[in-house]
C-alpha cells in the first residue's frame, strides 16, 4: 500500500475514535448548568431542572442551597441546577435545554413577571409540569404552570409602612398636626423625606414590596417619597445609586431598601458621606430579607428593623413534587411566612437561624 493510502486509512481511522468517544446526549449550554451525571442517574429518581434566577445576593444563595439539599437523590431526585444570572433570555434557554433532555418537572425562580408564556407553553406541551418559586408571573394562562412556593411580597411591604408608622408614633412625628389651611404646602420641617431602593424592576419582590409600602404611606401627607430607584438587589448597585441619592437630597430621613444586599451598599455610601444610620441615626434603614449579615448590621445598629422574607422554600417545593408523583393534589400556591426584627432584639432573635 503506497503512502497516501496509508496516510487516509489513518485519518480515517482518528476520525472514527473521535466519532465513537463524543456523547449522543444533548449539548447543554455548560457555562451555567451544573448537572449530575444524568447518563447514570437511576431510573426511579424524578429528574427535576431548577433555573435559578441568579446569585445576586446572600439571600438568593440561601434559596438555591434550600433547594438544592432538598431535590437530593436520597429524596428520590436529581436534580440539573442552571444559573440564569439575572437575565431572563438565560433562564429561557436552560428551560429549553431542560425540555430537550426531557425532564420530568421545571422549577423555576423567574427573574421578571412577564414574557413566560411562550417557553412555558413549550414545557406544557411537553408534558413537562413547572414549579415556580420565589416569584410570580405575569399570565392569563394559569394552566403554565401547576404550583406557586413564595413569601407574600405585598405584605412583606405593608408590614414596612406599619412598623414606620408606630416607629415615628413613639417619635411623636407620625403626622402633622392637620393644618387648617389644606392649601398651603406642609412645613418643611414636618415631612419625613423618604428614598426607596427598589429591587430588579418588574420582579415579584419589587413589585409587591412597593405597592405594600405606598399603600400605607399614602396615608400620611407629611410621608415624602422623594424618590424610588432600582439597585437590582445587589450591594454594588445599591451603594451606586444610594451615593447619588445623598448627592441629589441632603435631607433623607427614611431609606427602605427593598433587600439586605442593597442596605448593605446604602450603609457604606451614608457613613462615606459621613452620615449615620440606623438606630439614633441621621437616616432611619427598613431593610428586607433578613440574612445572617443583617443581624450583624441590626446588633451594630446600623439598621433599625428587617422585615423578613424566608428563602428556606426548597422542603415544600420536593413535598409538592412528591405529592404530584403519587398522583395526589397539591396546593397551587403555598407561602412560606417570615417575621420582622427589630434592632433591639437582633442578637436574641438570630439564635438558631440557618440563614
Ligand atoms: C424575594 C426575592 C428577592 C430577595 C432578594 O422573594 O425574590 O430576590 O429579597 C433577591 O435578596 O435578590
Amino acid at each position: 500500500m503506497n503512502k497516501k493510502n496509508r496516510i487516509i486509512l489513518l485519518i480515517i481511522f482518528i476520525g472514527l475514535i473521535a466519532l465513537s468517544s463524543c456523547s449522543l446526549k444533548p449539548l447543554k449550554n455548560l457555562q451555567n448548568i451544573e448537572s449530575e451525571n444524568t447518563d447514570d442517574v437511576d431510573s426511579d429518581l424524578i429528574i427535576i431542572g431548577f433555573s435559578q434566577l441568579g446569585s445576586e445576593s446572600d439571600w438568593r444563595s440561601a434559596n438555591t442551597k434550600s433547594i438544592q439539599n432538598s431535590l437530593i437523590n436520597d429524596n428520590g431526585f436529581s436534580l440539573i441546577f442552571a444559573n440564569g444570572r439575572q437575565k431572563q433570555e438565560n433562564q429561557i434557554k436552560d428551560v429549553r435545554s431542560f425540555i430537550f433532555q426531557e425532564v420530568d418537572y421545571i422549577v423555576i425562580a423567574p427573574v421578571t413577571e412577564t414574557g413566560w408564556d411562550t417557553v412555558l407553553t413549550e414545557a406544557r406541551d411537553a408534558k413537562i409540569p413547572v414549579v415556580l418559586v420565589d416569584r410570580m408571573i405575569d399570565t392569563k394562562d394559569e394552566s403554565l404552570y401547576v404550583a406557586w412556593v413564595g413569601t407574600d411580597k405585598y405584605e412583606e411591604g405593608a408590614k414596612a409602612g406599619l412598623w414606620l408608622e408606630e416607629y415615628l408614633e413613639n417619635q411623636g412625628t407620625l403626622d402633622t398636626v392637620l393644618q387648617e389651611d389644606k392649601s398651603l404646602p406642609l412645613e418643611e420641617d414636618s415631612l419625613i423625606n423618604i428614598v426607596v431602593l427598589e429591587g430588579t424592576i418588574d420582579s415579584t419582590a419589587q413589585i409587591g414590596r412597593s405597592q405594600g409600602f405606598e399603600d400605607i404611606a399614602e396615608h400620611h401627607e407629611n410621608w415624602n417619597i422623594v424618590a424610588q430607584e432600582s439597585g437590582d438587589f445587589t450591594k454594588a448597585k445599591g451603594k451606586e445609586v444610594m451615593i447619588k441619592l445623598l448627592q441629589e437630597h441632603d435631607d433623607i430621613d427614611v431609606l427602605v431598601s427593598q433587600n439586605d444586599d442593597m442596605t448593605f451598599g446604602a450603609i457604606e455610601a451614608i457613613h462615606e458621606a459621613g452620615l449615620t444610620c440606623g438606630v439614633n441615626g441621621d437616616i432611619t434603614i427598613i431593610s428586607f430579607d433578613a440574612v445572617s449579615k443583617a443581624f450583624d448590621m441590626m446588633e451594630a445598629g446600623f439598621i433599625n428593623v428587617v422585615i423578613e422574607c424566608n428563602p428556606l422554600q426548597g422542603p415544600p417545593i420536593a413535598e409538592i413534587i412528591a405529592r404530584l408523583e403519587r398522583g395526589e393534589e397539591a396546593p397551587k400556591i403555598s407561602y412560606v411566612e417570615g417575621q420582622v426584627f427589630e434592632a433591639q432584639n437582633a442578637s436574641t432573635e438570630r439564635i438558631g437561624r440557618i440563614y
